[in-house]
């Protein structure tokens, strides 16, 4: 077992002591977020593909943003399934399906709606997605939902030119009619995005799922895997806190070091920071 890192980005100390307490550990969490699957060149939210043309994508994932523009934020919603649809999972993704399968009680939150991690194999008894999927849409006024839509485009008007760049956030937009937006096949109103929009609750199925795991095991937690995210957007970001609070050590994984407060900027004695790509980190220090 090679106790020298062969990635430059990793202290032989921190890859002794980390791959140590990985092989110990039995109950481990993890949230991903954004950056995991940016080797995958799909843009982040924050840092240079958070702004989508000139839009803040934090301002177009909202309801508001919805009802005042529904062509404007399908256009910025088609533009990352397109993306994510011509993705390919990269080798961070399949370093966690793989550690799934060999720890029955790894439990990963996933932030993201792209589903690579699916695609990457990652067992569904190991992930929870907390934001939605970006190929499950709703209706605006029916219970109608449907999952795993892979068609592309969903909507004819939703065609997007062949030589568009799915890791260049300045997606082409265009004038596109209500009446050729998703509607709904049963009663034909508007559908929207199964995602969860800021200032919308988290589905009540997906905290209770994570909330299960947390209490099974007397609720101890032996490690806590924090990856591609910035951390700031609650709840989720809070179930870092409450990892800590069950006797979590923490590893961060992130190209860089946290620039705001938040429960990744205070690391803890016996916690890591691990600096650079996800996709180089991962499989070097879960395999
Ligand atoms: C809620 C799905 C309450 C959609 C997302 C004021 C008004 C309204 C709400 C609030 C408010 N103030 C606070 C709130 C709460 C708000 C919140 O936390 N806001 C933050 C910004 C302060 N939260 C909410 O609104 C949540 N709901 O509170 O409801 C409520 C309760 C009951 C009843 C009614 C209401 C809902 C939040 C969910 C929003 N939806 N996504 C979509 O995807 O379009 S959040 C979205 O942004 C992502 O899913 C992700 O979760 C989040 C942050 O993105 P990250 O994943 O962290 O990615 P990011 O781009 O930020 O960072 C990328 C990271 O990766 C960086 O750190 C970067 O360094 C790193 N990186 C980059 N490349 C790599 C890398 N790391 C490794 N390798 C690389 N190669
Ligand atoms: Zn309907």
């Amino acid at each position: 077992e090679p106790t020298q890192p062969s990635s430059s980005e990793i202290s032989p100390e921190d890859y002794t002591t980390f791959t140590t307490h990985l092989k110990s550990s039995t109950r481990i969490l993890a949230l991903f977020g954004a950056g995991l699957s940016a080797a995958s060149g799909i843009p982040t939210f924050r840092g240079a593909g958070g702004f989508w043309r000139e839009y803040d994508s934090m301002t177009l994932a909202t309801p508001s943003a919805f009802s005042k523009d529904p062509a404007l934020v399908w256009q910025f919603y088609n533009y990352r399934r397109h993306a994510a649809l011509n993705a390919t999972p990269n080798r961070a993704h399949i370093a966690l399906a793989e550690l799934a399968k060999n720890k029955p009680n790894f439990l990963a939150i996933s932030q993201n709606i792209d589903g690579l991690c699916q695609r990457a194999g990652h067992p569904a008894e190991n992930i929870q997605p907390v934001h939605g999927s970006i190929f499950s849409n709703r209706c605006t006024k029916c219970p109608y939902v449907e999952h795993d839509n892979f068609k592309d485009p969903l909507v004819p008007a939703f065609a997007l030119p062949d030589d568009v760049d799915p890791s260049d956030a300045k997606f082409p937009l265009k004038d596109i009619a209500l009446g050729d937006l998703p509607r709904c096949p049963d009663c034909s109103a508007l559908l929207r995005p199964n995602v969860v929009w800021f200032g919308e609750p988290l589905p009540q199925g997906a905290v209770d799922r994570v909330e299960n795991w947390m209490a099974t095991d007397n609720g101890g937690i032996d490690l806590m895997l924090v990856v591609g995210t910035s951390a700031l957007v609650y709840p989720a970001a809070g179930f870092i806190h409450t990892a800590r609070a069950r006797g979590a050590r923490v590893a961060v994984f992130n190209m860089e070091e946290p620039t705001e407060e938040g429960p990744t900027s205070r690391l803890k004695d016996g916690d890591w920071f691990f600096q650079g790509d996800a996709a180089v980190l991962l499989p070097e220090l879960l395999k």
